[in-house]
């Protein structure tokens, strides 16, 4: 099999030709009922087609990070993080993720502005790509303890394609010496 075939990244291959894929997605909310609305998001991954063995980490809260940094002015997030197998290429389970944010009432007016719910995909199995629409993995999870710490207590293993194990680039996070 082709490299391309393996990695599940040609979003022009159908569904049974592709091998499931280990996604992760984190999940955040920092308005209205955060707890019922990640509660319900993550069911709706679980609803999803191609989609299984669906693990969920337990949510926790988080200081708003604002452009200019941490904002303790703002309303508080609830993140959690998603592990799921798939066989849907990137951009599909992407445009998935977008459209369950709408449902839930998600407006797009400013940059890391507060936000009913915000579903990102932060790695497809081991794929790297600088792609203008799907940067992956995410550029910025492993600068995120909010993402890296549900990860990790879901997945002590967990790995952040091209830069390492998550419980190292935590460690280098808290203690950057
Ligand atoms: N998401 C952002 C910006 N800032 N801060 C926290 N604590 N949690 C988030 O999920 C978050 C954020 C943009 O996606
Ligand atoms: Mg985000
Ligand atoms: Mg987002």
């Amino acid at each position: 099999m082709n490299r391309r075939l393996a990695q599940g990244f040609d979003a022009e291959l159908t569904p049974a030709d592709r091998a499931p894929v280990r996604a992760v997605i984190a999940l955040g909310a920092n308005l209205g009922d955060r707890s019922a609305t990640l509660e319900a998001a993550v069911e709706e991954l679980r609803r999803l087609p191609l989609v299984d063995e669906v693990l969920a980490s337990t949510p926790v809260e988080s200081i708003a990070v604002k452009p200019d940094g941490p904002d303790a002015e703002a309303p508080a997030y609830l993140n959690a993080v998603v592990v799921l197998t798939t066989r849907l290429a990137p951009s599909v389970l992407l445009a998935f993720l977008q459209a369950i944010e709408k449902r839930y009432g998600r407006e797009r007016r400013e940059r890391w502005g507060d936000r009913t719910l915000d579903l990102d995909l932060i790695a497809y199995g081991t794929v790297v790509s600088n792609d203008a629409v799907l940067t992956l993995p995410h550029p910025r999870a492993a600068e995120r303890d909010f993402v890296l710490v549900p990860w990790l207590s879901i997945d002590a293993d967990a790995e952040l394609p091209g830069q390492g194990r998550v419980d190292a680039l935590l460690e280098r996070l808290r203690d950057p010496s």
